[in-house]
């Protein structure tokens, strides 16, 4: 169990769930003793993004049985960066934990986060780079070493988890940062306006298992695509600041 810090009365975990019934059927016995282990009050936002699995009546199950859930519901797939954002949207906690539905970060590593934050910190970033990869495929390792070695070197400073979703953010930050991005970039997007507004961000190590349940929802051409934008734009600000 993490210690109590003074400064977080209240945490927002946030699961962006899209097609994703299999690990849905997990929460119950895999989540929510994680967060009733917390030493402070926790609501949990489910965003379901126009699932259309079983996903939508599981999430609206455990928000009829659990008082601290809220079902956030895109009746149309809009995308993990959209839900992220629907999600910092209702967030009312000094603190906000963004958490894969697939729980291939798995939410006992909560703590390691939870300890690494003080008033100081902006965002903690968990980082399988500087932890472990489990069974997942040499293809992605490379792809995630190239990505964040690029980021590092726009950024000045050691980024290993450029764009990983299993973070834990000060509100108050992301309140002030006029998020954008509807896909996965929303990850690199917070991190590169966090560090662009003076912000802290500091990476422990987590272990990212390969997903027992469900399909991939990535589709790495429209990655890279995001990707390539966000180094022009994170380029055109070291170059004009
Ligand atoms: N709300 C929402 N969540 C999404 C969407 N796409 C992915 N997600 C969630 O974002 C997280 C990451 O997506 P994944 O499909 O697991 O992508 P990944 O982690 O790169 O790939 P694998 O774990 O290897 O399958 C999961 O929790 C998904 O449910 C989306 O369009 N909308
Ligand atoms: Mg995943």
């Amino acid at each position: 169990m993490p210690d109590q810090p003074s400064f977080l009365q209240q945490l927002s975990v946030i699961i962006p769930c899209c097609n994703e019934e299999g690990n849905i059927k997990r929460f119950e016995s895999e989540v929510f003793p994680v967060l009733s282990s917390f030493p402070f009050s926790c609501e949990l936002l489910l965003i379901d993004d126009g699932s259309t699995d079983a996903t939508a009546s599981l999430l609206a199950d455990l928000a009829a049985r659990h008082p601290s859930v809220t079902l956030v519901r895109h009746l149309m797939n809009q995308g993990l960066g959209a839900s992220l954002r629907s999600g910092f949207e209702h967030a009312k906690g000094d603190a906000a934990l963004t958490l894969d539905a697939d729980l291939t970060f798995h939410p006992r590593q909560a703590e390691l986060l939870i300890n690494a934050f003080d008033p100081s910190v902006d965002a903690v970033l968990g980082s399988p780079l500087k932890g472990k990869m489990e069974g997942v495929s040499a293809f992605r390792t490379l792809l995630s070493h190239g990505v964040n070695l690029i980021y590092g070197l726009l950024f000045g400073k050691s980024i290993t988890s450029a764009s990983s979703l299993f973070r834990l953010y000060r509100m108050s930050k992301i309140k002030q940062l006029d998020l954008k991005s509807d896909s996965f970039d929303i990850n690199a997007e917070i991190l590169f306006k966090i560090l662009r507004s003076g912000g802290l961000v500091r990476e422990v190590g987590v272990v990212l298992t390969e997903r027992q349940y469900g399909q991939s929802k990535i589709r790495f051409f429209r990655e890279i695509v995001n990707h390539l934008r966000m180094f022009m734009r994170i380029l055109s600000w070291r170059l004009t600041s």
